[in-house]
């Protein structure tokens, strides 16, 4: 490490693999100090000391929100940046219609010459982190190099971060190799480039999120699905939830939604009343890493140790669980903050207060057109703080799937809730789902776009290959989970959501998983499999017969213009789209 010898740290567990991959990368960007994160409680309490002398965190009251600090990003980067990730394989095919491709050489040349020197005057952090629990089998190891504090905080309560990875990992060379750095935030120099081939990931220019937290969407989703096909396994945009019943039996479901559609929520719910008995448990709320079992089911592990949830929205009235997730050692970003040090966002319990710091630092009052938190600010709290996390959410093992949720954002046409007739249907459904786009990513909000299995920004390799691969996991599943499609968005003519949500959601949740152990009742229709009369629970819920069968509806001409609409999708991955779902859309047309 020459020069930089003196001023690193030293790793606590030896593998010259890393260390010479650290020193060449330090030669590239050139640090005046090297840290290796040991992952230590002193270790945390030191940065978050330095970085809020920086003013990188504000501290928000500590008697009311115990080791809670806020960062404020800056305003040109709060979001992911579709278009400015990239997939480098060697061909241009490989990485397939759906995601933005740059040559290999060309991108590491690009990115070479942001990181040359960039480092000078900071600190290179080296974050040594595991996806998934200590000792899975299904577990992967990453290090991350980055300039940023604020990314080695959160990657310490997202991942399994500092020694215990390292001691996992060994003398091996099997590790993702992850370069970040902030430059100066630029959005001129922000690329977000992948590597599958070389397992690496190379990223510049923003300090947010899903851009820079480089285990959660670059490696666990574009790195993890490519490696999924190649070993035969599933990295799915997917929450995983445990639903206890009476008698105490357990049932697990794994759902994707597309960003800021949903998940935490669901991950979260807490059952109506008068569901007693009935419970629900939190594995994961993003992402899950699925394999086949011996017993010829498919197994899931969450691959994350914490949440970076969505704030706006968030109640104790919609998701009281995510609301005591974040009442300590949790870090806020971009939401607005009260004179007395505590946090606030649109749509948060009580009344709107008269004065605030908006997300962007600037006096804020009541009845101001602007929102004061950001559409996309987020929570990241560790797992560990959720009342009803999941006894198994850290068995290396994981949890055996009985159910596939898949669910968008739509205002119209898709019902509450069917079941596919087989899993190439299911695969069907998955693949041809629509949803509106959200503020989790920079463009337009609230357009109807394809998001195959809420996969479309997170697939790292040809979506048409993607969904043969999905087709082909069927031969090497005996016992496959049921799929289902759902949508809790369905609006009526004045804009207002037909179906209560978040809880209630409980009552679909509780059809899917009988229907999984086959103890209810379906009708059949043009779509699917959809709950017999009856078969929907609706005592209590605060929403008129109307409303439920305005959820539930199928009308045949909106569904003829989806066909329609699905087109676009088959047209732009015409070259690999496999033939089961050409032919699954010509009987969904003729049903109609
Ligand atoms: P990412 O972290 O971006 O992947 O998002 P997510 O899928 O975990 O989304 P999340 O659960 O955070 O929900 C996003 C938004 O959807 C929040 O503002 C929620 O309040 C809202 N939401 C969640 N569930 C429901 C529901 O059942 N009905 C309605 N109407 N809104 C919901
Ligand atoms: C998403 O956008 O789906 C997220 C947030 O979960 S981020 O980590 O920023 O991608
Ligand atoms: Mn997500």
């Amino acid at each position: 490490m020459s020069m930089q010898a003196s001023q690193a740290t030293t790793p606590p567990v030896r593998n010259p693999h890393l260390e010479s991959w650290v020193a060449e990368m330090a030669k590239l960007t050139r640090p005046d100090r090297i840290h290796w994160c040991d992952g230590s409680e002193e270790e945390r309490e030191r940065f978050t000391r330095e970085a809020v002398e920086q003013g990188i965190l504000i501290p928000l009251d500590q008697e009311k929100r115990p080791g809670c600090y806020l960062h404020r990003s800056n305003p040109n980067d709060v979001a992911r940046v579709e278009h400015l990730t990239f997939i480098c394989t060697r061909t241009k095919e490989e990485a397939g219609p759906n995601n933005n491709w740059m040559e290999p050489k060309e991108a590491y040349g690009k990115l070479g010459k942001l990181f040359d020197g960039c480092m000078k005057g900071r600190t290179m952090y080296v974050i040594p982190y595991a996806m998934g629990p200590v000792g899975s089998p299904m577990a992967k190891i990453g290090v991350e190099l980055t300039d940023s504090v604020y990314v080695v905080l959160n990657m310490r309560i997202m991942t399994r971060m500092g020694t215990d990875a390292l001691r996992m990992l060994g003398d091996s060379n099997d590790f993702n190799r992850g370069l970040h750095s902030t430059l100066d935030l630029d959005p001129e120099k922000r690329f977000i480039c992948h590597f599958p081939e070389d397992n690496t990931i190379w990223s510049t220019g923003s300090g947010y999120g899903g851009n820079v937290l480089l285990g959660k969407k670059c490696l666990a989703l574009r790195i993890g699905s490519y490696l999924g096909r190649t070993e035969g396994w599933l990295a799915e945009h997917m929450l995983i939830l445990g639903v206890e019943d009476p008698q105490g039996k357990t049932t697990y479901v794994a759902a994707a939604f597309p960003s800021a559609c949903g998940k935490t929520n669901f991950a979260m719910l807490i059952p109506p009343a008068q569901f007693a008995g009935w419970k629900i448990w939190t594995v994961g709320d993003d992402i899950s890493w699925m394999r086949v079992g011996p017993d010829g089911r498919l197994w899931a592990i969450n691959p994350e140790a914490g949440y970076f949830g969505v704030a706006p929205g968030t109640s104790s009235k919609s998701n009281p669980n995510a609301m005591r997730c974040v009442e300590r050692n949790t870090l806020f970003t971009n939401v607005a903050m009260t004179p007395d040090g505590d946090v606030w966002w649109e749509g948060m319990d009580g009344e709107v207060p008269a004065e605030l710091i908006d997300w962007q630092g600037r006096p804020w009052k009541r009845g101001s057109t602007e929102k004061a938190a950001h559409p996309n600010s987020r929570f990241t709290a560790p797992m560990s703080n959720n009342p009803v996390l999941s006894p198994r959410a850290n068995d290396p093992q994981g949890v055996p799937i009985s159910a596939i949720i898949f669910g968008g954002r739509r205002s119209t046409t898709v019902p509450l809730v069917l079941e596919s007739f087989n899993w190439t249907h299911g695969v069907y459904l998955g693949a041809t789902m629509g949803s509106e786009t959200t503020a989790a990513a920079i463009g337009q909000v609230g357009v109807v776009r394809r998001d195959p299995m809420a996969m479309l920004p997170f697939c790292g390799y040809d979506m048409g290959r993607y969904f043969q691969h999905w087709l082909d996991m069927q031969h090497k599943i005996p016992n496959p989970p049921k799929i289902f499609q759902v949508n809790w968005f369905r609006q009526d003519k004045n804009g207002k959501f037909v179906w209560p949500g978040f809880g209630d959601n409980m009552r679909v949740l509780k059809w899917i998983v009988d229907r999984a152990e086959g103890r209810a009742d379906a009708k059949e229709t043009a779509l699917g499999w959809v709950p017999a009369d009856g078969q929907i629970d609706t005592k209590g819920l605060d929403a008129t017969p109307e409303q439920v069968a305005a959820a539930m509806a199928i009308d045949h001409d909106e569904w003829k213009r989806e066909f329609e609409l699905q087109q676009e999708l088959y047209d732009k991955h015409a070259a690999t789209m496999p033939r089961a779902l050409v032919l699954q859309r010509e009987l969904l047309m003729s049903r109609l």
